[in-house]
């Protein structure tokens, strides 16, 4: 196919809106934190809505936006999921998981239990596509699907916070169940379940995960 390209919309920024811009959005980001109590208050539709765009919105291999977004609100579906979630989370957290792998968690103080399915107002499945399909049933081949699926979804996780919500990311281990549930073909993937919503009053994080990697730990100049 001829390419064909169209000029550029680029919104040019002074150099000290520049910094004053990343120094507000550094504040802004290093106040997100993964929540695992929600309260049950209702999120408006429309800001789930414009943060899934903003997800759709990501750069992706081939521009193949291979990706799936399934939003869960319906009570009885919700505690479908956690029924089957926690069937997998106890197998994982009596038998599957290692010594090691555990003790990892440890200072997490998570277990099988996993009553946010249920608390919070919104989750998010986020579905990776192996490879597409065409409306004939001929399979198109997908590029770097992991890392495009995981860019889209971190823009998902930071549209959020920056609109004023907080999110899980969890991960069922493993997650097949979601595809039968959620009634989803076999070129998708489970990649994530994002829960979405408000902090429970009274929610705590663990202190070590407060702690980012000083600046110099994760960056060479
Ligand atoms: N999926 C389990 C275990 C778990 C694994 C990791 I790696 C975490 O960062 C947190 C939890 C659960 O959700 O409890």
């Amino acid at each position: 196919m001829k390419p064909t390209f169209l000029p550029l919309d680029f919104h040019w920024v002074a150099p000290r809106t520049s910094e004053r811009r990343a120094h507000r959005l550094l504040k802004t980001m290093l106040q997100r934190r993964t929540i695992r109590t929600f309260s049950d208050r209702r999120v408006p539709r429309s800001v789930i809505k414009n943060c899934l765009r903003i997800a759709g919105s990501a750069p992706s291999g081939a521009n193949m936006q291979p990706w799936k977004f399934v939003v869960i609100s319906r009570t009885a579906l919700r505690a479908k999921i956690k029924k089957a979630a926690e069937k997998e989370e106890q197998a994982f957290y009596k038998k599957r998981a290692s010594t090691e792998w555990l003790q990892a968690l440890g200072p997490l103080g998570t277990d099988w239990r996993k009553p946010f399915l249920v608390d919070a107002p919104y989750l998010i499945v986020i579905f990776a596509e192996k490879f597409g399909l065409r409306a004939d049933g001929e399979h198109v081949k997908h590029y770097y699907v992991q890392e495009s699926v995981g860019i889209a979804t971190g823009f998902l996780i930071a549209a959020l916070h920056q609109a004023g919500l907080a999110t899980l990311t969890h991960t069922p281990s493993p997650m097949g169940f979601l595809n039968k549930i959620l009634g989803r073909p076999n070129n998708e993937r489970p990649f994530l379940l994002l829960v979405v919503g408000y902090p429970a009053v009274g929610t705590t994080v663990p202190s070590f995960a407060v702690e980012r990697k000083p600046f110099k730990e994760i960056v060479i100049w």
